[in-house]
């Protein structure tokens, strides 16, 4: 490569130009970002680092003794091999498996047992996009895969909207939420705080990172900030931030204690529940007890969840004087009976009836994902056409153990009762589920359970170690791409910066090789290389900006590095227009309106409305007498989930390796336990080895140990497996967060914790087998 000219390239958390100086990657942050991300610097390790994984690997056992389940995956070794037989290896197994051209239609399909839901972030990269490249592939030779719907980010929130208030995605692309919180909001109660850490982050790419400015904006115009968190540096440090700190999972009650206090002084705008909503005199009766002899009044939400009831009054107090926001984030849906809190909130901006106004009225996930809240494109993102999937079988994401372990087993989803396939193989690109999934000792056994399991990384993570055949790929570093992010204000050519590493190749040509070794070669590539298809892709985009006499280059001129501005939609999006006209821009909703009441959540084995629902894990709970510890594992600020754990800023934040978890001070000093100690935190399922950092942000009863680190299991006598790098999930639990959405509940549970007082055992390095280095 030419070592002397920057070029342009993006990612997840930000776009960047880069170049090679003297073997290393020199990055410089988009010139039009007004606070870059400190991610970028995790890239230049990205390259070359002993975790990249140079040739195709295959599992010993699975090379000698053939394809079926193996309780060996995960401490098994590798076998390095070439390409060559490395793709007619894995060509062979799926064709064993059943891949062929031109499948019958009276038979049933081969890919009904292929897992192909392959969940995971990938890189930015509208075509490299190893998720579309994986499902594309198995449409083109098994015919469809059981896929996976909704995200670990956000299942119960998005499964709860989905039938009280239309689609969560289409709620959050389009509205301004960041200018009018800028411009218009007077008091912004963000329940989880808003933590800067996660607006650095949006999928596909986040370019201008305005979080700061706009809280900035927003103080200087003297609007008040409430982070309701039991996490004080969940919010900025701007002067007259008020911090509420519940005990974890108790938001619910809080909200109720405010809802009560609103009805109570009169203050419920009954004209706007009656024009947008259904459903609120089931919620009433609730509320006051009518219903089941319980009034959720300020008092009884603080014993619940320890806050003040004349704190909880005050707040709603404030509430109802103000143009008030009400935010929630993405992390209280992350929990058992994750759709609570979202439906409460709603619930509660309804009682304020603010929504329609600027700056005012309900959000969902400000503070969750970078692009959120900003102002919605109006042309279309270049998207790579995935195929159609015949199969049509799908479980929520967050369902994989289950799964693979209980074939033909019963469970329920949005109120319907499904069973699970029966997986023989399990594809995954783009994905690493032995840092996203919880209770990983669980997902050990049913990675155990299919005949083969085939994957795709540049790094050899803990999914890897547990995977069959391991097909090394490249990074976005090394390829040509076009970077774009929904929301994000501009189209960037992603310029390779780097010739690949080892013998990595792009996923696309691995699976264009293996599709033609399947005789699926024209289905998946329809005669186009990866040129071609940025072209085909880039084309619709290119159209639409000339279309509205925007700068729209040729293909040729944009890939010689070109950036995009894209524009930006100037109609009302689904909110406004709904608060306008209620019944002529009615809601995704079986009313059409706002749902205070469902019957389809109360058909599902749920109250009909927004209810406080003890968990089995939080710290009043009978199991907080053995564990007395809240765990919150939540999103880190040095890298993105477990993307680049090894690079420069993840690694400076560790200690000797290992994750930091932080305790509350006088927790910390009643145990004994010092800045740099080893902990152990466990519980049933597990047990984990951090790095304590005692601090006053965080409130008692509470540890906080941010997901990433790669999971390194080690039986260590008298603690049983234990990860030693500090990855949560090994004691989280798996269980969904209600029978309605079967979300990811991982963001709480209880652990024990105590000081780790033999020697510690070294946290693993990140390192691929065969690593030269
Ligand atoms: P990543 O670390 O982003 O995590 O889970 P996710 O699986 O998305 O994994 C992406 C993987 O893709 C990496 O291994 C990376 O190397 C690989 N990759 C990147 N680019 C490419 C490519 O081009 N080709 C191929 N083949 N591979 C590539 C994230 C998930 O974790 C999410 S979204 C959330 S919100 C959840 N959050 C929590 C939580 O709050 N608490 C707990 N306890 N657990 C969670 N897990 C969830």
């Amino acid at each position: 490569m030419n070592d002397t000219a920057y070029r342009q390239h993006s990612s997840h958390w930000g776009a960047f130009s880069a170049r090679m100086d003297g073997g290393r990657l020199d990055i410089r942050p988009f010139e039009a970002d007004p606070d870059p991300s400190p991610l970028l610097a995790n890239i230049p390790a990205s390259l070359d680092h002993p975790a990249r994984i140079r040739k195709p690997l295959i599992r010993r056992g699975w090379l000698e003794d053939g394809p079926g389940p193996d309780q060996r995956r995960g401490s098994d070794g590798f076998v390095e091999v070439e390409w060559e037989e490395a793709l007619q290896r894995t060509a062979q197994e799926l064709r064993r498996l059943g891949a062929a051209p031109a499948l019958p239609e009276d038979r049933p399909l081969p890919g009904a047992s292929v897992f192909g839901g392959s969940y995971g972030w990938s890189s930015a990269g509208r075509f490299h996009h190893a998720q579309s490249q994986v499902h594309r592939f198995l449409n083109s030779v098994f015919g469809g895969y059981v896929a996976s719907v909704d995200t670990y980010s956000s299942g119960a929130g998005s499964v709860i909207l989905s039938l009280v208030l239309g689609n969560a995605i289409r709620l959050n692309r389009d509205h301004p939420y960041l200018r009018e919180l800028a411009e218009e909001t007077e008091l912004l109660i963000s329940f989880g705080g808003l933590p800067l850490r996660n607006l650095a982050v949006s999928a596909g790419g986040n370019s201008r990172h305005l979080g700061k400015s706009v809280l900035q904006r927003a103080a200087a115009r003297g609007c008040g900030f409430v982070s309701v968190s039991p996490i004080a540096d969940d919010f900025s440090d701007l002067p007259g931030v008020t911090r509420i700190a519940p005990r974890p999972a108790t938001d619910t009650a809080l909200m109720l204690g405010m809802a009560y206090r609103l009805h109570q002084t009169g203050r419920v705008d009954r004209a706007y529940l009656e024009r947008y909503t259904t459903g609120y005199p089931a919620f009433e009766a609730y509320l006051t007890g009518s219903s089941d002899g319980v009034a959720k009044t300020p008092e009884w939400a603080e014993a619940i969840c320890g806050v003040t009831a004349s704190e909880i009054a005050a707040l709603a107090d404030r509430a109802a004087k103000s143009r008030t926001l009400i935010n929630v984030t993405y992390s209280l849906q992350r929990a058992e009976n994750g759709e609570q809190p979202v439906w409460m909130a709603l619930t509660l901006a309804c009682l304020l009836g603010q929504g329609g106004l600027p700056g005012a009225g309900f959000c969902y996930g400000l503070g969750s994902i970078g692009n959120i809240g900003k102002e919605a494109l109006a042309v279309p993102l270049p998207t790579m056409p995935q195929g159609h999937n015949r199969v049509g079988d799908f479980i929520p994401v967050a369902r994989i153990s289950e799964l693979l372990m209980k074939p033909g087993a019963a469970y329920t989803y949005k109120g319907e009762t499904r069973r699970y396939a029966d997986i023989r193989l399990v594809y995954w690109a783009g994905g690493n589920p032995f840092h996203h999934h919880q209770d990983l000792t669980r997902l050990k056994e049913a990675f155990s359970r299919p005949e083969t399991i085939i994957l795709h990384d540049s790094v050899f993570t803990a999914s890897a170690r547990h995977a069959d055949i391991i097909l090394p790929a490249t990074i976005t570093a090394e390829r040509n791409d076009i970077g774009a992010g929904g929301n994000d204000p501009y189209l960037f050519a992603m310029e390779k910066l780097a010739e690949p590493f080892g013998e990595a190749r792009d996923d696309y040509a691995i699976f264009a090789n293996l599709a033609d070794r399947l005789g699926c070669r024209e289905i998946f590539t329809e005669g186009r290389d990866a040129q071609g298809w940025l072209e085909e892709m880039y084309e619709p985009t290119r159209a639409a900006l000339e279309k509205r006499g925007c700068n729209a280059p040729s293909f040729e001129d944009f890939m010689q590095g070109a950036r995009i501005d894209l524009p930006v939609r100037d109609t009302p999006g689904m909110m406004a227009r709904f608060h306008e006209d209620p019944s002529g821009a009615p809601l995704e909703t079986p009313s059409g309106r706002i749902e205070l009441f469902s019957e389809i959540v109360a058909g599902a084995g749920l109250p009909g409305h927004a209810a406080w629902l003890a968990p089995a894990e939080w710290l009043c709970a009978p199991m907080a007498e053995r564990h007395p510890f809240q765990l919150v594992s939540n999103q880190p600020a040095t890298r993105l989930h477990s993307q680049l754990d090894f690079g420069a800023t993840s690694m400076a934040a560790k200690e000797k390796g290992r994750e930091v978890a932080r305790l509350n001070r006088e927790d910390a000093a009643r145990l004994g336990i010092g800045d740099g100690d080893v902990i152990r935190l466990h519980n049933e399922r597990g047990s984990v080895l951090a790095s304590a950092r005692p601090s006053d942000a965080i409130m008692q009863g509470v540890v906080q140990l941010s997901t990433g680190a790669w999971y390194a299991p080690e039986d260590l006598p008298g603690a049983g497996l234990t990860c030693v790098n500090g990855n949560p999930n090994a004691v989280t639990s798996d269980a969904g967060a209600s029978v309605l959405s079967q979300g990811c509940a991982g963001q709480l549970c209880l652990v024990s914790l105590e000081k780790w007082d033999r020697p510690a055992p070294m946290a693993w390095p990140h390192k691929a087998p065969f690593s030269a280095v």
